[in-house]
């Protein structure tokens, strides 16, 4: 506050003071004094962050803490899922003990014996493999990768008609630079036979369902003939250290552009197959319908017209990290909006944001580049010019030229979810 400011202010005070007629008035009188002079500002900021205000940028479930993790946003408690907040993604990588988690089944490791811990491979191979922790680390090149990891379902909470299953709010991704050895690489060892078609990949969960069932495990299979097979990793390593438990510990799959669904956690068994997969979690969920941007209607879903198809590689999406609506904004302060973008069609190109609700579009700067499947970073000068309420929206666009549409999607899933990002912000008056 300048010294003109705290005068001016003072002078106010003052008066009101006067014309409510301070003489005498007791302590609670006085107490609502200041409630009537400074009420006026409190006013000025509606809540942002309270009940109605829907979409939330990130979902509405209590802080929990689990082993190696900060408090995250549980969604729900068996099976785990807990989702980011919001302010980890101002940062390029995603902190290990910030990142989401996601399980299907009740059962999940919380202790590996690495002695006793094996990854099989296994199926329609010359070659059976079982390869300890140290196996693959000193036996195989060592590759690191920086890939996005969304669950389908991010956003889902947002779908309209609404749709049952984790209400994710905006957190259910991360980034990481995901260190191992290639999926290939083993799959060579192991010399595939010919007639073989899909790898199929399981981790150690279990549910209580049927041994047949998708409620007992969790599996999901890539074709062999999949351009993104070169690129799989089967990493040891996330963020320079050892995986968290809750993420996957000791290996997981990393599929760079995928959607998480295939990202195997606690992988343990890999087995070459000659039939397509066609187990609950292949064919029943993470399907989209066939159509532009998976989008459909409930009444074409009722008509059953829609073939489904396995979900595959994540849309573009951009985010405004900060400014998150919850500051009083000064008029003309001068600000940076912060936030992130990713694709995994391939590198983001272009980060756009617009301060009038999307009329007119404005370029930001993007941060470091660390590879197609990375989050990019984006940063963009901004000063409000008028007090009130500003609609603040941005759009990525990724190097195969696709963007984001203001028009939200539906799917009997709840995935893919892409619609370009509002956030309102209030400016207040600065003196
Ligand atoms: N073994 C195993 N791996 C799994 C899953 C699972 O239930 N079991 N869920 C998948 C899904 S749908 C998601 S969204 C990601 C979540 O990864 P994270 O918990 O490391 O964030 O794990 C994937 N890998
Ligand atoms: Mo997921």
């Amino acid at each position: 506050m300048t010294e003109d400011t705290s005068k001016t202010i003072s002078r106010r005070f003052l008066l009101k003071i006067m014309s409510g007629g301070i003489a005498g008035l007791g302590f609670t009188q006085l107490n609502s004094a200041w409630a009537q002079i400074s009420g006026q500002a409190v006013q000025l900021l509606p809540s942002l962050t309270g009940p109605n205000r829907n979409p939330y940028w990130n979902s509405t479930g209590p802080f929990v803490v689990y082993p190696q993790k900060l408090p995250l946003i549980q969604i729900t408690d068996r099976p785990v899922q807990l989702e980011t907040p919001r302010h980890y993604f101002l940062t390029p990588f995603t902190p290990n003990a910030a990142f989401f988690v996601r399980w299907h089944l009740d059962k999940i490791p919380n202790a590996i014996n690495l002695s006793e811990w094996r990854l099989f491979v296994e199926g329609n191979v010359e070659r059976p493999l079982i390869l300890s922790l140290n196996d693959l680390m000193k036996k195989f090149k060592q590759v690191s990768v920086t890939a996005v990891n969304q669950c389908s379902g991010n956003s889902r909470s947002r779908f309209q008609p609404h749709i049952p299953g984790g209400q994710w709010g905006n957190g259910a991704m991360g980034n990481a630079t995901m260190k191992g050895v290639r999926l290939k690489d083993v799959l060579d060892a192991a010399r595939i036979k010919s007639g073989s078609l899909q790898v199929q990949c399981e981790g150690l969960d279990r549910g209580r369902g049927p041994k047949d069932k998708g409620s007992y495990r969790y599996q999901k299979s890539l074709y062999l003939n999949d351009p993104i097979l070169h690129e799989v990793v089967i990493a040891y390593e996330m963020n320079g250290a050892p995986l968290p438990i809750l993420n996957g510990f000791p290996v997981r799959l990393v599929v760079p552009g995928k959607f998480a669904t295939y990202w195997i956690k606690a992988l343990t068994w890999i087995r070459i197959i000659t039939e397509p997969d066609t187990n609950f979690w292949m064919t029943k969920a993470y399907c989209i319908p066939d159509t532009p941007h998976g989008n459909t209607t409930p009444e074409d879903m009722e008509r059953k017209q829609i073939k489904q198809i396995p979900i595959g590689t994540m849309p573009v999406r951009s985010f405004l990290i900060t400014p998150d609506g919850s500051d009083m904004i000064p008029l003309a302060m001068p600000l940076t909006l912060q936030g992130i973008a990713f694709s995994g069609h391939g590198q983001i190109v272009k980060v756009e944001f617009s301060d009038d609700n999307g009329i007119t579009w404005h370029q930001a700067k993007l941060g470091k580049n660390y590879g197609r499947y990375s989050f990019r970073t984006w940063k963009a000068a901004w000063i409000p010019k008028h007090t009130g309420k500003y609609t603040l929206t941005v759009r990525a666009t990724d190097e195969k030229g696709n963007t984001q549409a203001d028009e939200g999607i539906w799917n009997p899933g709840g995935y893919l979810w892409n619609k370009i990002e509002r956030q309102e912000v209030v400016i207040g008056v600065s003196e």
